[in-house]
């Protein structure tokens, strides 16, 4: 449940911590799925996970479409504990938005980074990027895209948190260390970023993001791994961000609340004679 304080803190900052958002048997068996995919170079392929990185800087290796990984990360499609958060920033119920089903995830992917691996400070409200926009119009959220960030290993000073600056999804003007930490730069990461904040998490918390708020990770210094999965989430319109086409096989074996969020185009919910129907009873001209 979100709290009228959860809901203007997020509108205030543009993120929300949620602790304790997986148990610890869930991070147990996402791990022990994590462990037997490694190790995996970029370009190569793990069943239908694909071994992958940025390219902007050493920002560790991406397992991307992490949820063909198995049931333990089948269940992070819908996970009780962010579902109804993401619908609700996300918005769209009732209008166009809603079209094939209230979400679609464009990028799941797991983040294994060692030492001396961070990722640059990247996007901000300066932007005005419509795919990870921060929007609230007419009373209601309708964010682009709703990030939600697992933290697999416990993440603390020296980890490598992720980092955010907030606020900086209303920025008007781009942040101006922007081109210093930015992805690709000579320095890619965001410790000295002014205004930016370290996120420390146990393992099995969350951050709830909207993508537009300015972001990235402190750089790892402790030995050892910080291990992430980020899910982001948008509306059922959208498209894969690498073109990723996910599996058969994950498609036939997911629950129809999963398999609409996954591939919301093909969904046995989506009665197409039926959703004319109903615009048309609710807009009748
Ligand atoms: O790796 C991190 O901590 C930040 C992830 C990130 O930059 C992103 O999700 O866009």
């Amino acid at each position: 449940m979100l709290t009228d304080m959860d809901t203007y803190l997020f509108d205030l900052r543009g993120f929300l911590l949620l602790k304790n958002a997986l148990s610890t048997e869930e991070v147990a068996a996402i791990n022990a799925g994590i462990d037997r995919m490694l190790p995996l170079e970029r370009g190569e392929w793990y069943g239908h996970v694909h071994g992958h990185s940025f390219g902007g800087g050493d920002e560790g290796l991406n397992l991307q479409q992490i949820y063909e990984g198995g049931e333990p990360f089948e269940r992070l499609i819908d996970h009780p504990s962010w579902i109804d958060k993401v619908k609700y920033f996300v918005g769209g119920e009732g209008t166009f938005d809603y079209n094939h089903g209230p979400l679609f995830i464009d990028e799941n992917f797991a983040n294994v980074r060692g030492p001396g691996q961070a990722i640059g400070l990247h996007s901000g409200g300066h932007e005005g990027t419509k795919r990870t926009q921060f929007r609230f119009h007419n009373g209601r959220f309708q964010c682009g895209q709703i990030n939600i960030l697992m933290a697999l290993t416990d993440i603390g000073p020296g980890d490598g948190a992720t980092m955010v600056v907030p606020g900086s999804h209303k920025a008007n003007l781009p942040h101006p260390e922007f081109d210093k930490y930015r992805m690709g730069s000579e320095e890619p990461s965001v410790d000295h970023v002014t205004g930016a904040i370290e996120i420390h998490m146990a393992a099995g918390d969350a951050i709830l993001f909207v993508d537009a708020i300015s972001h990235g990770s402190a750089k790892r210094v402790n030995p050892g791994n910080r291990r992430i999965i980020v899910f982001r989430y948008g509306p059922s319109w959208g498209s894969s961000r690498h073109g990723y086409r996910s599996s058969e096989a994950l498609l036939n074996r997911l629950t129809p609340e999963r398999r609409q969020i996954v591939h919301p185009q093909r969904s046995a919910a989506y009665d197409p004679d039926k959703d004319i129907a109903l615009k048309r009873a609710a807009n009748p001209q």
